[in-house]
């Protein structure tokens, strides 16, 4: 017996941290990253569980919508059981195949072969369900509860506890809603299934979840298509901005990067943000560039200086006289040079 588990993947996201251009190109890969889900099913899944927030909205685009009918008719007899979240809530009625159970927004418990699968859905973005759920009632089965909800604060998004939620007597509480994956005892957040934003950093995964002696065996599978990260890069070594662009190709995989130039400087050299991000957007899918070395302490300590390699920077001259000028001008304001 396996089942494969996934939630809050927010199919059609506007990701706005990315230029309209590059956000469309990420939509279709968070929908390609869906479908490697719907492979794994077919592969060696007895069924697939959607905890909610599957939509960012509870009116899909009518693509995205054929997207997911589409691929879920791939699965031909393997069941889906969706619980909605408080993005995707019950507004309208979709034309899903007949592989497809959505729960509805009082509690129901369904059999298929050896499993119960028990869910709800919520009817609206905010919900308060907890205290309805029924505990677990068919001992000889493996029991599932599939909702969408919040153990971790006290919130309108169907707050738990998570040692009640446990006294129920599930075998595997298949959850959604916070999009970082996590386990307490046989409560399981998959997390998002791929990122959307740089609220969501890092490899993102979906669960296969094998039962053995009624114990669910919990497999984290890797599906982002690309990882978000926020990277802090000390440029102490370095003495031209090409340098720190080169390095930063180097050393970093492909993926969508916030990079924070950290260290201190040769004297007289100040990173030429623009010309860094001109230099690494050739190679990462989208990255951005912010100076928070030492040489922008000082500079922003020392308004003239400030101003002055501001009005070098923005100057289009060749960067090693550029270089030089800031390393002259820094030491004229000094006064270590005579001009
Ligand atoms: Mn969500």
């Amino acid at each position: 017996m396996l089942f494969v588990h996934t939630a809050d993947n927010h199919l059609d996201m506007p990701l706005g941290s990315l230029p309209p251009h590059k956000a469309l190109i990420r939509r279709q890969s968070r929908l390609s990253s869906f479908s490697k889900i719907i492979d794994y099913t077919l592969a060696c899944g007895d069924m697939l569980l959607i905890s909610g927030d599957l939509f960012d909205t509870s009116c899909p685009s009518a693509s995205v919508v054929r997207f997911c009918t589409e691929q879920f008719k791939r699965l031909g007899d393997i069941p889906v059981f969706i619980s909605l979240g408080n993005h995707d809530h019950i507004s309208q009625s979709f034309n899903f195949p007949e592989n497809v159970h959505l729960f509805p927004s009082s509690p129901e418990t369904v059999t298929y072969k050896n499993y119960t699968i028990t869910g709800v859905s919520f009817a609206s973005p905010s919900a308060d369900f907890a205290h309805i759920i029924p505990p677990a009632s068919q001992k000889d089965r493996f029991n599932i509860l599939c909702i969408h909800g919040d153990t971790l604060t006290q919130s309108e998004y169907n707050a738990m506890n998570k040692d009640k939620l446990f006294s129920l007597g599930y075998d595997y509480v298949a959850l959604g809603h916070i999009h970082e994956f996590s386990r307490y005892k046989t409560i399981v957040y998959p997390g998002c299934h791929d990122g959307g934003g740089f609220d969501e950093t890092g490899e993102k995964f979906f669960v296969a979840c094998r039962v053995e002696n009624k114990l669910p065996i919990v497999e984290k599978i890797p599906s982002s298509s690309l990882v978000y990260r926020s990277e802090s890069f000390d440029i102490s070594q370095y003495s031209s901005s090409d340098e720190i662009g080169a390095a930063l190709c180097e050393k970093f995989p492909q993926g969508i990067y916030k990079f924070s130039l950290t260290g201190t400087p040769a004297e007289g050299f100040v990173p030429n943000i623009s010309l860094i991000q001109d230099y690494i957007c050739e190679y990462f899918f989208h990255a951005t560039v912010e100076d928070c070395s030492d040489t922008k302490a000082d500079a922003s300590t020392n308004m003239l200086y400030k101003i002055f390699s501001d009005y070098v920077q923005s100057s289009c001259i060749d960067e090693e006289v550029s270089r030089l000028a800031l390393h002259y001008g820094a030491c004229a304001l000094k006064g270590e040079i005579d001009v």
